[in-house]
């Protein structure tokens, strides 16, 4: 961009992009930002003043699109999530601005190694898993693409909880990630709008008054999601509770010094942590006022953005796209409304006009049961405004339904907004298809069973409102900062644009016999194994071979993902390698990691057995080290960055029509691991493009698994049926994991046994047969590393740009700005 940056005459010293230049903004920061002489800086330190140094190169361009944005009064996208995993900050931000090699060069000249400095940064764990990292991913491409948007969140002061391992079990510490300060987001003291709780509500005729009870103050933190290469940047911004107000001096005055903090203590409550225990009435009560402190915060910000760019909000249906990640911030569809209607004095056909044509949803799962509902009585004492909202919706909803589809009672008890019963319930997943003009699922096989399951009623009422879109990843981080040496390869066969356009990636396919790049491509993945290998060993203590098969599993610990499944083969073959020591068995290292939620009990007990199995393999001699399990703690994006592209093969073992999408599926296939999953979510798509010789598929498909549900699925069957899998279950039950507590895995037992929804008996055998092709296609390397590049150029399709474009054009309805 050549325009002048800022066109008032002012003057102002503009950073530049040199060796000499970045070493002086450094120490410049160092000195006066600080407070340290280079003399005495801790790596921390270097870190800081590096990342304020290239905070500033991504800052001007952030700056002038977002004036650019405003000048051209343009549509924009406003996208509502309750969790974004952005992971480490300063190595993509170096790589956006082209600046990652002179900044090393900078920093070498000062006797500083700017890897070291980089493992220092802080990865903010504000979200649990594909839903928030997701979110960082669009955040990316929103940027790269320069599209006019803004992500809004929580800043969470806890995050997820930092997982260890004590004797086998997960034991959730805080994360304290604001320790060390956040040197990458601007605090925007201006900004803040008060948050109003509780009270009760009245009608004067027909306007409806709400004399709410308590107030909190959401205060903006912003941070630049600088996109790549292309002097532009979108905003993330976040809502910290702020009781500066809070503190009463008159109690602190007269001693009385709990009391002077005490409502401060109250308000900062809301953002304290991400998840607050859902296992009580009282946990439960502070996410729902968490969720309205997201909407209701970023609901006032889009407003007054909107009339101080347009001066009136006529015309707001035209520029404002709300998106809704999840029916986590579907309150913003009631809240709307009630700042259309009470506020600025529309009338309810027109507000909802309105609001429907600004709201969109995406759905992230298929299991009714993780569909977010809210007792009545729970929403009348916090939110008694917008509850009251809720009902005069779905009066309008059912009236609709009843006059233009069905009087069929049953369905309208289906789709009414209130789940009827003892204890009512507002369906906040029902809410959001109401309230969107757009609603769709995150992979093909999802999206087609959203509209045959979950809204199969709603499919019929609104057909035209339910779409795809497949999830995508951001190539940036997933190649460019987890896989440097891939990337160099790929810049010396195809050039740098595969970053910005993923497609590239094809032109690979001419060169893809090239005997150069398969080797090439074989030592890249070898090295990164070696990484992965030394950080096992410096953290567990466990030796792994890096000739040996990696084998990997990582994302949160659930049923549905079965965990379990992968366990039960890992010790069946353990079994059979000891039944059978002399022959040639392919050495595998079985990697797992991820975290189970604090109430999960089922989830908790995986992470203690594949611990206790982790520990009798490993120590087992008989084996010669040709078999080892490792769980790595505190899975997180940084992990994952190491993880994944050490992988050769990377399990999606869902139980088919429960995995929504999956986006480590993805990471895997692009880092050169081949997938071994069942025909879920998008292990369907990743098929498509790689070709079946690419993939190992196993398992029963949607079909089948629901005919085995309908006929009464009898997991006993095959336990009596198959030798090897009830020689497996019984060592578990009788305790040879868990020599000193041998009834601990009882119960996680009798229900696979018994009653298992997720019927991972029903798939074992033909998990442990594509375990043995996957051993058969290892030992001929060369055709291995074939599939390995076959699965890298196919994979353009899950770039989240392509993800973002789709939404753009098909449910946004934005350009990017000039
Ligand atoms: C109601 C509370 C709640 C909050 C978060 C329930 C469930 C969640 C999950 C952690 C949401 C999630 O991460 N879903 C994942 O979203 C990804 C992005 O679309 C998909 O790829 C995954 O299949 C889906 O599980």
């Amino acid at each position: 961009m050549n325009v002048e940056k800022f066109d008032s005459p002012f003057s102002y010293k503009r950073p530049t992009a040199t060796v000499e230049s970045i070493k002086e903004a450094i120490v410049y920061k160092l000195i006066f930002l600080i407070g340290r002489s280079p003399q005495e800086a801790s790596q921390r330190d270097w870190l800081n003043a590096t990342l304020y140094a290239v905070r500033d190169l991504a800052t001007e361009g952030w700056i002038t699109s977002a004036r650019q944005a405003r000048s051209e009064e343009t549509r924009r996208v406003y996208y509502l999530s309750m969790e974004f995993l952005i992971g480490r900050t300063l190595s993509n931000a170096m790589m956006a601005e082209g600046v990652y090699e002179l900044a090393k060069k900078a920093l070498a000249e000062l006797n500083v190694n700017l890897e070291d400095v980089l493992e220092k940064e802080v990865d903010p764990g504000l979200g649990n898993g594909g839903l928030g990292r997701l979110a960082a991913c669009f955040m990316d491409s929103i940027a790269t693409l320069a599209l006019p948007g803004v992500g809004y969140g929580i800043r969470y002061e806890y995050g997820m909880f930092r997982q260890e391992i004590e004797d086998g079990r997960q034991v959730e510490k805080p994360d304290t990630w604001l320790d060390k300060g956040a040197p990458w987001e601007f605090i925007r003291p201006s900004k803040r709008h008060t948050i109003r709780f509780g009270g009760t509500i009245h009608f004067e005729g027909k306007k409806c008054i709400w004399n709410s009870a308590d107030e909190v103050v959401a205060l903006a933190y912003d941070q630049v999601i600088p996109g790549y290469a292309n002097d532009s940047a979108a905003t993330l911004r976040l809502w910290g509770a702020y009781a500066g107000d809070r503190f009463d001096l008159a109690d602190f005055n007269r001693g009385d010094y709990a009391s002077a903090v005490h409502d401060r203590t109250l308000s900062k409550n809301i953002s304290r942590v991400l998840y607050p225990d859902d296992s009580t009435w009282s946990g439960r009560e502070l996410r729902l006022r968490q969720e309205y402190f997201l909407v209701s915060a970023s609901l006032q910000d889009i407003i007054y953005r909107h009339k101080r760019i347009h001066g009136t909000i006529e015309n707001l249906a035209d520029k404002v796209a709300i998106h809704l990640n999840d029916t986590h911030p579907a309150l913003a569809i009631p809240e709307l409304m009630v700042i259309l209607i009470d506020q600025e004095g529309y009338e309810w056909k027109k507000a909802w006009d309105m609001t429907r044509r600004i709201f969109s949803y995406t759905c992230h799962t298929l299991m009714s049961e993780a569909l977010e509902t809210w007792p009545v009585e729970m929403m009348a004492h916090i939110l008694p405004r917008h509850l009251q909202m809720i009902f005069e919706i779905n009066d309008y909803f059912l009236e609709y339904v009843q006059t233009y589809v069905t009087t069929d009672m049953d369905f309208i008890r289906r789709v009414s907004l209130i789940e009827e019963g003892d204890h009512r319930k507002v369906r906040m997943g029902w809410l959001s298809v109401v309230g969107s003009h757009k609603v769709n699922g995150v992979a093909a096989i999802h999206s087609d069973l959203m509209v045959t399951s979950t809204f199969a009623d709603f499919a019929r009422i609104y057909p035209e409102r339910f779409t795809n879109v497949t999830n995508g990843i951001t190539p940036r981080r997933w190649i460019g900062v987890a896989n440097p040496e891939l990337s160099a390869l790929f810049d010396k066969y195809i050039g740098k644009e595969w970053r910005r356009d993923l497609s590239q990636l094809t032109l690979l396919k001419d060169k893809i016999q090239d005997p150069e790049l398969k080797k090439s491509v074989s030592q890249i993945k070898y090295n990164n194994k070696v990484k992965l290998a030394n950080y096992i060993k410096q953290e567990l203590g466990v030796e792994v071979s890096p000739e040996a098969l990696f084998d990997v599993q990582v994302k949160r610990i659930h049923e549905y993902k079965r965990q379990i499944l992968n366990l039960l083969h890992i010790i069946a073959r353990y079994n059979a390698m000891l039944a059978n020591p002399e022959k040639n068995w392919q050495p595998r290292v079985f990697i797992l990691a991820g975290k189970a939620a604090s109430a999960y009990y089922a989830a908790k007990q995986t992470i203690n057995l594949i611990n206790d199995v982790a520990k009798v393999i490993n120590n087992d001699e008989r084996l010669q080290g040709r078999l080892k399990l490792v769980f790595i703690p505190n899975y997180s994006v940084s992990l994952a960055e190491l993880i994944i592209p050490a992988a050769d093969i990377s399990e999606q073992i869902s139980l088919a029509g429960t995995e929504a999408s999956g986006t480590s599926n993805m990471k895997f296939a692009l880092n050169g691991a081949l997938t071994l999953g069942t025909l879920d979510g998008a292990n369907v798509e990743i098929l498509d493009n790689v070709g079946a010789e690419n993939i190992f598929i196993f398992g029963n498909t949607v079909e089948q698994v629901e005919t085995l549900r309908r006929n009464g699925y009898r997991p006993f069957d095959y336990y009596q049926q198959d030798e090897q899998l009830r020689q497996v279950v019984d060592q578990i039950i009788s305790g040879r994991f868990s020599p000193n507590d041998p009834h601990r895995y009882h119960q996680l037992l009798q229900s696979l046994q018994y009653h298992d929804y997720y019927q991972a008996f029903a798939d074992f055998r033909s998990y442990v047969e594509a375990q043995q092709k996957v051993d058969e296609k290892y030992h001929n390397r060369e055709a291995w590393v074939d599939s390995t590049l076959q699965n890298i150029v196919n994979m353009s399709y899950f770039s989240s740009d392509r993800t973002i474009l789709e939404y753009a054009e098909k449910i946004w309805k934005i350009k990017p700005i000039k």
